[in-house]
């Protein structure tokens, strides 16, 4: 992508049944941060959000709850913009499918279809999910149930208004062969292609207002409303004022569709079917995410097991829970949600790491009296000369990253950076250059370093914790809409105003102090650890291993087969470290092993060596080296 791009995204229209969960708050939370991203590349931005409203689904709930479907939409619709603004997200348009706006658009393209021959009239007979709005194939149905719902399905025969989509099936095949990157990631992809073996039906796009009076009503038939998807999906072109509208040219040749990986059908399927007979482009591109699990269930609202994750925001913070989310899930891949794990990583990754990068670095800077020189290129070391090319070189991977919804492995990049920079404080030692007036060229230089890098940083961050990398550029007098170009090395001069920040992420101890018992026990149990004699220690061949390639063990949960290279051969290792790392999260990077360990059989494969890692508070860490050396180097 280059700068200055036109991007449009937009989440899934959320139904008004019920109020928003931890699902629909990730998918926002994603959709935020990326449109900030591109706004932040100056890319000119539009992003949708909004609620779908009719429906059955909608009816029977308002029946329920003991009012109108319109007032509970009213009402439930409020609630879903209302926690969009308390989590600091934003958008550009909230459409809601009862808008009159939307509500033209629909019918104009109904209309045009209709006339074009795309629709018919007819007869159908079917098991229907009311939870699910659709019916079912014989195909599809678990036990004689929804296998969404795992309740018993309806058998309904109507005469029904349908789309012949079983005519764009093979032109559907042969347009996602053609853009292999219309469905992101490839699962959903291949998932969409098996689909599509099977013979396409048509859609049927009615629903008899004897049974169902809440929907837009068809404009060439007035005993019947439209289908709840039929409507919804149309939001995305609506809400850009319909085909030929200013925004819709300028915006529609640029869509990304966010989903959840349970509407994947509607939109890969339906949805360019439907835009295909209307005459509309296709969208660029359709990105999927996995689901959130709650103690290893599936959690949806319709399914009744919901989460008041929400509440944690209220607790941890907006950008806590931001970061959480984003770096905890694979993009596209399933995770399990537990307030465990989000403090563990609250702990590790923001209080620990970003956190006491920013208080140490400005208060060294503040207690040395400020930024007092901008150091000749010259006179950087090693390290720090790695550091100042780690910016361009962080930039152009976050991109690639951000173009491929892998918001973890923009995250995991960012967090290399910080540890690198504690590293190099702790070797630095700034402290102790302080005490010494010889050394204060070099302590002028470690803290512009750190100053230029808190910049930085204050800058890549702020699509993912936007509150955190406010105050971080705060902290060193970066005023104004940070900009992407900003993020280069040197914009600091002499002078720079800081101040210090501390307590950015407080870290966490839960209620019986047991992050300060377990810790207190861990330093206990290695003080009375048994010492060993160096040459014991030299036995160990700890090499440099290139991660080739990387995939999951069949049926183990834990265990990952990693084929890795250290320069004169390759060999199998075998990692307990599935739980923690994707495949995906490893390939192309540089780990240690245990080159001289027995091989071992795991799961009937043999491991010839064993990763390093090191694992806290149930968070665990690949070790890696900071520097890039090559496969094969020595560790000792
Ligand atoms: O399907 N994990 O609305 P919806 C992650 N109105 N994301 C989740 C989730 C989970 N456990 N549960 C829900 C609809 N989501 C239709 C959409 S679009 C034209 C019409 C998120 O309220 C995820 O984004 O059921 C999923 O796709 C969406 O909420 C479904 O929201």
């Amino acid at each position: 992508m280059s700068v200055g791009d036109v991007f449009y995204l937009t989440t899934p229209i959320y139904y008004v049944n019920d109020v928003p969960h931890l699902g629909h708050a990730y998918t926002t939370i994603l959709a935020d941060a990326m449109a900030r991203w591109h706004r932040l590349r100056g890319d000119d931005v539009r992003s949708l959000t909004g609620t779908d409203e009719h429906g059955d689904k909608i009816a029977q709930s308002a029946v329920a709850a003991g009012v109108s479907a319109q007032q509970l939409a009213d009402r439930n619709s409020a609630v879903f913009r209302e926690t969009w603004q308390r989590l600091g997200l934003g958008h550009d348009d909230f459409i809601r499918t009862t808008e009159e706006r939307h509500e033209k658009v629909v019918t104009a393209i109904l209309h045009d279809l209709w006339e074009k021959g795309e629709i018919y009239l007819g007869k159908y007979g079917g098991w229907y999910c009311f939870g699910c709005e659709r019916f079912y194939t014989e195909k599809e149905i678990v036990d004689g149930q929804c296998p969404d719902h795992r309740r018993p399905l309806q058998w309904i025969e109507e005469e029904n208004y349908f789309f012949k989509m079983s005519k764009y099936q093979g032109w559907l095949i042969e347009y996602i062969d053609r853009h292999p990157d219309l469905i992101r990631p490839e699962r959903y992809r291949n998932e969409i292609l098996g689909f599509l073996r099977d013979p396409l039906q048509d859609l049927s796009i009615s629903r008899p207002r004897t049974r169902l009076e809440w929907g837009i009503p068809l404009p060439f038939g007035d005993q019947y409303v439209t289908y709840v998807w039929f409507d919804a999906l149309i939001t995305y072109v609506s809400a850009l004022g319909g085909p030929g509208a200013p925004a819709f040219e300028k915006y529609w040749p640029h869509v990304h569709h966010l989903i959840g990986k349970d509407i994947l059908k509607p939109h890969a399927i339906y949805w360019p079917c439907m835009l295909k007979a209307a005459g509309i482009d296709v969208f660029s591109h359709l990105d999927v995410h996995g689901f959130w699990n709650i103690g290893g269930g599936k959690m949806s609202k319709s399914v009744g097991n919901v989460v008041e994750a929400l509440a944690l925001t209220e607790k941890y913070g907006n950008d806590a829970f931001r970061y959480f989310v984003m770096r905890e899930m694979v993009f596209g891949l399933d995770a399990d949600f537990s307030e465990e794990a989000f403090v563990a990583r609250l702990n590790a990754d923001l209080a620990n790491d970003l956190g006491n990068l920013v208080s140490r670095a400005t208060t060294l800077i503040v207690n040395a009296g400020g930024i007092a020189r901008v150091p000749a290129a010259a006179e950087l070391d090693p390290t720090e000369t790695t550091i100042r090319d780690r910016f361009a070189q962080m930039v152009t991977r976050i991109d690639r990253e951000m173009d491929e919804f892998a918001f973890q492995r923009a995250l995991a990049a960012i967090w290399e950076l910080i540890g690198l920079l504690n590293g190099y404080v702790d070797f630095a030692r700034p402290w102790d250059l302080a005490k010494d007036p010889a050394a204060r060229p070099r302590l002028e230089r470690v803290l512009y370093v750190l100053a230029e890098s808190l910049r930085f940083l204050g800058i890549v961050l702020m699509p993912f914790i936007p509150e955190a990398a406010a105050k971080i550029r705060g902290a060193v007098g970066a005023t104004g809409t940070p900009r992407l170009a900003e993020a280069v090395w040197g914009g600091l001069g002499a002078g720079a105003p800081v101040t210090r920040l501390s307590g950015l992420f407080p870290r966490i101890e839960d209620k019986k102090g047991a992050a300060v018992e377990r810790s207190a026990e861990a330093a206990g149990a290695a003080s009375g650890v048994e010492r060993i004699k160096k040459d014991e220690f030299a036995r160990l061949d700890l090499r440099v291993a290139h991660v080739v390639s990387a995939e999951a063990v069949p049926k183990s949960k834990k265990l990952l087969r990693l084929t890795v290279s250290l320069g004169d051969h390759e060999r199998t290792v075998v990692a307990g470290i599935a739980e923690h790392y994707a495949p995906a999260d490893l390939v192309g990077t540089k780990v240690v092993i245990v080159a001289n360990l027995e091989p071992a059989r795991l799961m009937g494969i043999e491991s010839q060596g064993m990763i390093l890692a090191g694992s806290a508070d149930g968070h665990l860490a690949v070790l890696r080296p900071d520097r890039d050396l090559p496969a094969g180097a020595r560790v000792s």
